[in-house]
């Protein structure tokens, strides 16, 4: 592995101060785990960041010189299609609150997310970075993918008026542990762990979302992790990067990896009256592979047994 690997980078520039919003979440928990120096991490509990007034009061006593923003109100695609309004209002307040404080503070590097799922529904394959405005998003994500998509425009415009060098990281499917586990409104992987447990303990069938046919690129929360600490030192573009394996696995091939970890030797239904949302969303890898062409993936198998092994050990004092 070479040496700008962030295998071998997790602690940032010394002397900096750093700030993460919305460290009690999947990528958030892995970047603690990671322990970077200088950091100070923040949690909704602590600072409302959809209050403008509170958000700016943390940023003036904090002074970050650099920010990796994750606080989003985010949800799977059960979530997603329940509160396309609130998602889109929360998120937008968030994102307004966050990169105007870090402006008005002296923040010099800043680091936020968007998703893959906020592509347009029609865009071409692979998803490249330079599409994500051509269309309409997904009609399952509405709402959070319109307010993912204006933090672009806002590190754009803000680059542009006061050079602010703000970039944007576009993760694909993030999963690991501290996931948020609800059965109807979480991420396909943390909901199936759930109710897999759930058939187990009450000897019923698991019951998945769908055909099973969809196919997503799942990453590894401290994968991720490992690359906003190394982005938020070392990418300077002003268009955003793609975070992704590039590896495609069915909802089938997940389900079948899950029970495995999980012992589970029940009967599987595919429930098709549930959606299937997007059929696929495999992502251009090119960009990040140019930066870190030996970045060490963990293998979907590991990562899933990892994420099985922590909700066993915390159930259930889980996130729900
Ligand atoms: O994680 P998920 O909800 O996100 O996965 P998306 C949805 C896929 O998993 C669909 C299937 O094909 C579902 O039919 N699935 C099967 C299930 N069983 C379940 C289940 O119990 N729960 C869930 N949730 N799905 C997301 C966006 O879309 O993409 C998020 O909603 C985020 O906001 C993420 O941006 C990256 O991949 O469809």
């Amino acid at each position: 592995m070479k040496n700008n690997s962030p295998k071998n980078k997790v602690s940032i520039k010394e002397n900096f101060v750093t700030l993460v919003t919305g460290s009690n979440g999947l990528v958030g928990s892995a970047l603690r785990q990671l322990n970077p120096q200088n950091t100070v991490f923040t949690v909704r509990q602590e600072v409302d960041l959809t209050n403008f007034s509170k958000s700016k009061s943390l940023f003036k006593k904090v002074k970050p010189n650099r920010v990796i923003h994750l606080a989003a109100v985010v949800a799977g695609i059960g979530g997603n299609m329940m509160h396309s309004g609130s998602f889109f209002r929360k998120n937008l307040m968030i994102n307004i609150n966050v990169l105007e404080s870090a402006r008005l503070a002296g923040t010099k590097k800043l680091i936020s997310f968007m998703s893959t799922c906020i592509f347009p529904d029609n865009a071409p394959y692979p998803l490249h970075e330079k599409n994500i405005h051509d269309g309409p998003p997904h009609p399952s994500n509405f709402g959070y993918a319109y307010a993912k998509r204006m933090l672009q425009v806002q590190s754009d415009a803000y680059r542009k008026e006061w050079n602010c060098n703000y970039i944007v990281a576009i993760p694909t499917n993030i999963y690991g542990p501290h996931d948020i586990f609800n059965l109807e409104e979480g991420h396909v992987v943390p909901s199936l762990i759930h109710k897999c447990y759930l058939a187990m303990k009450n000897r019923t069938p698991l019951e998945v979302w769908g055909s099973g046919k969809p196919l997503r690129e799942f990453v590894y929360s401290e994968d991720i992790a490992k690359l906003s600490l190394w982005a938020v030192d070392n990418y300077e573009e002003d268009t955003p990067i793609i975070f992704s394996s590039g590896k495609e696995i069915s909802i089938r091939d997940l389900v079948d990896l899950i029970t495995k970890s999980m012992h589970f030797k029940g009967e599987i239904i595919f429930d098709s009256s549930k959606p299937d949302g997007q059929f696929r969303k495999p992502s251009d890898t090119s960009k990040l592979k140019k930066y870190l062409p030996n970045f060490e993936w963990t293998p979907v198998e590991k990562g899933i047994k990892k994420t099985v092994e922590w909700f066993l050990a915390n159930y259930p004092n889980v996130r729900l």
